[in-house]
């Protein structure tokens, strides 16, 4: 039995809130990182001063096991991958397939710029030496998630990556197969059977195990985790660098009336089903549809498997229905609210897309559902959310890169423009910044 849904209704019609107004129009679900952060900071001390044996008193208390050995050995992971399922075996392999497809067309080439005769600067990029990617264990088992993170890196060039999962105590201490399975696919040979906050603080600052194996310390942790991971990311930032802090999933939808009621409830419920703190938003100028598509998550609720968290994210504050004037007050809404997925589900989809500003990742028309792009569609389902996406992009080859600038003159293009460094020199009152081209000029006596 279930009983009807009814999304919240904020009614924007006849009203033009400023950017600022739409902002908090759509309230938006969110985890208080600072208010763990004292319980964090003595884990991260501990591992920082004793390394693997503290990460494996941690295990214990916070697992219930710790391997006797944290490295995985590579007999696991391919027994892992012997025994995964051949249907997800198929379906992983098309989804790295295509990520790869997508990503390897994100590289980016050096570029030398001529700035004047003689003096040129050239952008080389390169890539993060050793990457941790951290993979949670628990409920969210997302093999997806595996992919989505190394396929990047290695697109980028990226030549150490090592992943850390919790140990779990219903496979004896080892990470959960699926994981397993999923980087042996991908071709990461080093996991460690870590996780929490220990594991982050282990991948920054390095250890090695009773059996003498190292784990060397990465220079950057991606990967998502719960609140204590992200409080260990907070902690650990600038020793590692980390990517964005994840919140709790967001999708909204720009619907007219020609959308399919079934399916707009369909994609509000898909992203509903990981958190109850998820955020569905339908953004339409059809009251008629909003109607219907309340009847049809009704519908949908009743067979749905995770009923009780989707109807908490559904009636959640954080979740509702936003009624517009037309398409173009729906724009600004949806371009104020900057959300992690958005889809366009409206005449002239691509047009309407082609005006959004701000969004993690647009999925447009009818055919272009968010749960194809979490895991076959090619892009990449690491997003910015938390309204973030006005500011940030998602993972891509660029964030495991750096960009180098090498800076090479002539005698002569140095000498073109001496004065100019010697005037900005003294202009901020540091006169050896303009001596140490005028030394190349005169002699120093
Ligand atoms: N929608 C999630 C990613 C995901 N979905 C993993 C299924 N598995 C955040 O973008
Ligand atoms: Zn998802």
């Amino acid at each position: 039995m279930t009983s009807r849904i009814e999304l919240a209704r904020v009614d924007l019609r006849g009203r033009t809130p400023t950017t600022a107004e739409l902002r908090t129009a759509l309230p938006r679900g969110g985890v208080d990182v600072d208010s763990v952060l004292h319980h964090v900071r003595p884990v991260v001390e501990a591992i920082r001063d004793r390394g693997v044996e503290a990460a494996q008193e941690f295990s214990v208390t916070f697992d219930g096991v710790a391997p006797a050995a944290i490295r995985v050995p590579a007999a696991e992971l391919e027994r892992a991958l012997a025994e995964l399922d051949p249907a997800v075996r198929a379906a992983l392999e098309v989804a790295i397939a295509r990520t790869r497809v997508v990503h390897a067309d994100q590289r980016r080439v050096d570029t030398t710029t001529e700035v004047v005769p003689g003096g040129t600067v050239t952008e080389r990029w390169v890539p993060v030496e050793r990457v941790g990617l951290y993979v949670p264990g628990g409920n969210a088992v997302y093999p997806s998630s595996v992919v989505m993170n190394v396929v990047p890196a290695q697109a980028a060039g990226v030549e150490s990556l090592v992943v850390a999962s919790p140990p779990q105590a219903q496979f004896g201490g080892l990470p959960h197969p699926t994981i397993l399975a999923a980087a042996h696919l991908l071709g990461v040979e080093e996991v460690w059977a870590v996780g929490g906050a220990q594991a982050v603080a282990l991948l920054s600052y390095g250890g090695t195990d009773t059996t003498g194996a190292a784990l060397l310390p990465v220079d950057m942790i991606t990967g998502p985790g719960n609140i204590y991971v992200t409080a260990a990311k907070r902690l650990c930032r600038g020793l590692v660098g980390i990517d964005a802090e994840a919140g709790p999933t967001e999708i909204a939808i720009l619907a007219d009336g020609g959308a399919d009621p079934i399916h707009v409830a369909a994609d509000l419920i898909s992203q509903a089903e990981h958190d109850v703190l998820a955020a569905s938003v339908l953004v339409t100028d059809s009251v008629a549809l909003a109607d219907a598509v309340d009847a049809a998550l009704t519908a949908q609720l009743a067979v749905v498997k995770h009923r009780e968290r989707v109807t908490s994210a559904l009636t959640g504050a954080q979740s509702g229905v936003v009624l517009v004037d037309d398409i173009d007050q729906g724009l600004r809404v949806v371009n104020a609210y900057a959300a992690e997925h958005l889809e366009i589900q409206t005449a002239d989809a691509a047009a309407v897309a082609g005006r959004v500003r701000s969004a993690g990742a647009v999925f447009v028309g009818a055919w272009s559902p968010v749960s194809l792009g979490d895991y076959c569609a090619g892009s990449n389902h690491v997003l910015p959310t938390a309204g973030c996406a006005r500011h940030s992009s998602g993972l891509s080859v660029q964030t495991f890169l750096r960009g180098i600038h090498v800076v090479e003159y002539s005698e002569a293009a140095l000498k073109d423009v001496a004065g100019h460094v010697v005037a900005l020199a003294n202009a901020e009152d540091l006169p050896a910044h303009g001596q140490a081209v005028r030394a190349r000029f005169e002699a120093l006596r």
